[in-house]
């Protein structure tokens, strides 16, 4: 009798203790104003060095907002990986329920993306892609297909240049190792090897970066190395290298001696190619938010999600690119 008079009085009390609980839930959430039924996303953002970047960065606050249902925990990493290790832990010790990654290069993330596993948070990586020993550290990948942009750059040339009898190029390259760079790259140095006309006068390292891409290019003029085409791997490093080619007198574009090749295709690009300023414009697209919006909604719903989705992109060159193309770009 007694025993079971005890036990009587435990499952009460346990009872009321779930039942508080649940309040006090509801009661803090009104308090604090806190909407427990948002998705709390981390996104650790590689930085802000260009224009592709600062559109990617924006297409993702709106998408992830707390209108369509989230609460965003944004990190911007300014180019370093490791603070883009120390958000990612940050955000595995807040417990959210998704983590979104932009990483600044393919390697090095084997171990932190374990530790998201341990805490049972899917990963959703997003622009570049990571080369990790086990792909199901990471749920899905969305990004742009870089090679085929590379591609569509050599098919320009191939054609631009099919009557000359050699072609000196100036690679300028973005940052070591990020997926956009290694692919653009690599269709580039394929094509090097397959045109024996075809030579690298040298490969710059510019970053990705307006300021960095003026002073290799500066200094490269510096040594006076003909070439006739410039093959950029984004907008921003042209923007600079057109800075130093004006300060050393050297024409470039349609009309110009050097041909200039430019990957994104940021609005400002499209206005120097309508210019005639840079001869082609491969596309690269940053509006990826409502993309990782979908992806989410879909984890969320315990749908299956397509590990890798490819963007569609183009291309425009100085002369088939309207007034109207340039002004229906968003970015
Ligand atoms: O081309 C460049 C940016 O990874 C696709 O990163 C992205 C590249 C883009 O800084 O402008």
């Amino acid at each position: 009798m007694k025993k079971a008079g005890c036990s009587c009085v435990l499952i009460i009390l346990l009872c009321c203790m779930f039942f508080c609980t649940g309040c006090t839930g509801v009661t803090a959430s009104r308090e604090t104003g806190i909407d427990e039924d948002l998705v709390v996303v981390g996104f650790s953002q590689v930085g802000s060095e260009s224009d592709w970047r600062l559109a990617n960065t924006s297409s993702m606050i709106s998408a992830l907002s707390e209108g369509n249902g989230y609460r965003l925990l944004f990190d911007n990493a300014k180019q370093k990986q490791e603070n883009q290790y120390r958000a990612i832990r940050n955000f595995i010790q807040q417990d959210v329920d998704y983590i979104v990654l932009a990483p600044i290069s393919e390697t090095g993330w084997d171990s932190v993306l374990r530790e998201a596993r341990a805490a049972g948070i899917p990963v959703i990586v997003v622009d570049r892609q990571v080369s990790v020993e086990d792909d199901s550290l990471y749920r899905s990948w969305v990004g742009s297909d870089f090679y085929q942009e590379g591609k569509t750059a050599v098919s320009w040339m191939e054609k631009e240049f099919a009557q000359a009898a050699s072609l000196r190029i100036l690679h300028l390259q973005g940052t070591e190792g990020a997926t956009a760079q290694l692919l653009r790259s690599l269709a580039l140095e394929q094509a090097v090897s397959r045109h024996r006309t075809w030579s690298v006068e040298a490969v710059l390292k510019g970053e990705f970066t307006e300021a960095k891409g003026y002073e290799v290019v500066r200094d490269f003029l510096e040594t006076g190395t003909d070439f006739d085409v410039l093959y950029s791997e984004n907008d921003n490093m042209t923007f600079g290298a057109m800075r130093a080619l004006d300060e050393a007198g050297i024409t470039y574009g349609r009309d110009g001696r050097v041909k200039i090749i430019s990957f994104d295709a940021v609005r400002k690009a499209l206005e120097f190619c309508l210019d005639g300023k840079i001869n082609l414009c491969v596309e690269c697209n940053p509006l990826h938010g409502p993309r990782v919006d979908r992806l989410i909604r879909n984890c969320e719903a315990g749908e299956p999600v397509q590990k890798f989705s490819y963007v569609e992109e183009t291309s425009f060159t100085c002369d088939t690119i309207t007034r109207e193309m340039v002004d229906q770009r968003e970015y």
